[in-house]
């Protein structure tokens, strides 16, 4: 049967993405389907139904329903596109990119410079793996890459690896990663001996596709090889010597897997700044803060030692860590401040915000009222 795809229902291929493609071929039967495996400089490797591409992609832009509009899109791991094969010497070109149901975007922190751009990680994926090192967990960075991966629209899961390098039960580890991740999965397993690994295989079923990131060094391709089932991705020591060269992986891959799940392999990242439009995230990511938010005496209340804050009280009486009520300011500022190169008007209003802050602190010993009025 034409028209079917089989090929690609190894590479995740679902019935939502074959009937767009079905759609758009019936129009302009010259084009063909296929998902982006990886992004070498400027070619874009595509597999497809009966031949892989080596594409350009100058050109590629969403496929949108209304014709008319023109939306640019670069192609990233996992994206499901149209490739245009190339007359004679032309190139092979990606034209169209179907519109995402999730993408994984980080902000790039340059050394020594506080402006980064932003970086597209993967998309289409539907479990994102955040891993890290039982033997060096840490706290601040997994709240990080939570956010990342709840912004991407797609469900993180935490993975707790290099089980076996303990001498003890991960329970502590567990227990703090719990505390970091609510409302997130937290399994441990290890790459090695495959240990815990079984549990993982749930969001790797067909047609869906599951991202790891996590720092280099943590064992993202050992657990890629142990899921695969057999040697797929190169693994590497960590060199804590020299700070050059420690990344082992160097590129995104998407790796189908026997029973048609995908992985995509990604290098480790070192920072992880977080996009303008990121506030949802934060929210999931913090949500036992988000419950007290509402209850302060103030409605705009700015949780900086007004009287009836219910985050301060929450936080005396134990109910709310400190440590992650610090973490989640830190972040908001710093989302506010990515807000603000985006968008003159938000800046005006940031800055108008600020400014009610900075008087409401001056002015708090004198404000007394029973009532919830605004502080202003
Ligand atoms: N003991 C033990 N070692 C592991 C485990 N997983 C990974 N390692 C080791 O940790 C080192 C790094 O593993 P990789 O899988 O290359 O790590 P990675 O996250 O892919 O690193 P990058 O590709 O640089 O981002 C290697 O020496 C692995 O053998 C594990 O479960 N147990
Ligand atoms: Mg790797
Ligand atoms: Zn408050």
């Amino acid at each position: 049967m034409t028209g079917d795809y089989s090929n690609l229902v190894q590479y995740g291929l679902t019935d939502a993405v074959r009937s767009q493609f079905v759609e758009i071929v019936s129009k302009d039967p010259e084009l063909v389907p296929g998902r982006v495996a990886r992004v070498d400089g400027i070619s874009t490797f595509v597999h497809a139904e009966t031949s892989d591409f080596r594409a350009v992609s100058t050109l590629a832009r969403i496929a949108l329903e209304d014709e008319s509009e023109i939306e640019p899109a670069q192609p990233t791991v996992g994206d499901w596109v149209l490739v245009r094969p190339g007359m004679n010497e032309d190139p092979d070109e990606i034209e169209f990119v179907l519109p995402r149901t999730s993408l994984l975007v980080r902000k790039r922190v340059m050394r020594g410079k506080e402006e980064g751009d932003e970086q597209v990680l993967a998309a289409n994926i539907s479990t994102v793996f955040v891993v890290q090192s039982v033997t060096y967990f840490n706290a601040a960075r997994l709240e990080r890459e939570i956010a990342l991966a709840w912004g991407s629209g797609a469900i993180p899961v935490v993975v707790l690896s290099k089980s076996d390098l303990l001498d003890t039960e991960a329970g502590d580890v567990i227990d703090q990663a719990r505390l970091t991740a609510p409302d997130v999965e937290v399994l441990v397993v290890s790459g090695i001996t495959g240990a815990g690994t079984d549990p993982l295989r749930q969001y790797t079923s067909a047609g869906s596709t599951v991202v790891l990131i996590g720092a280099s060094g943590v064992g993202k391709s050992t657990l890629v090889n142990s899921l695969m089932g057999q040697h797929v991705m190169d693994t590497g020591e960590i060199r804590e010597s020299d700070t050059r060269g420690r990344h082992t992986t160097v590129t995104r891959q998407l790796l189908p897997l026997l029973n048609g799940g995908v992985l995509i392999d990604t290098p480790g990242i070192r920072t992880i700044g977080l996009v303008a439009g990121s506030e949802d995230a934060l929210a999931r990511t913090f949500s036992e803060i988000e419950k007290f938010v509402g209850q302060c005496r103030f409605r705009d209340c700015g949780h900086t030692g007004e009287p009836g804050c219910a985050i301060d009280e929450a936080i005396a009486g134990g109910r709310l860590s400190r440590t992650r009520f610090e973490s989640y300011k830190r972040m908001d500022r710093e989302l506010q401040h990515e807000e603000t190169r985006h968008d003159p008007a938000a800046r005006t209003e940031h800055q108008r915000k600020m400014r009610i802050v900075a008087k409401a602190n001056r002015q708090k010993s004198r404000v007394e009222k029973a009532s919830k009025p605004d502080k202003h």
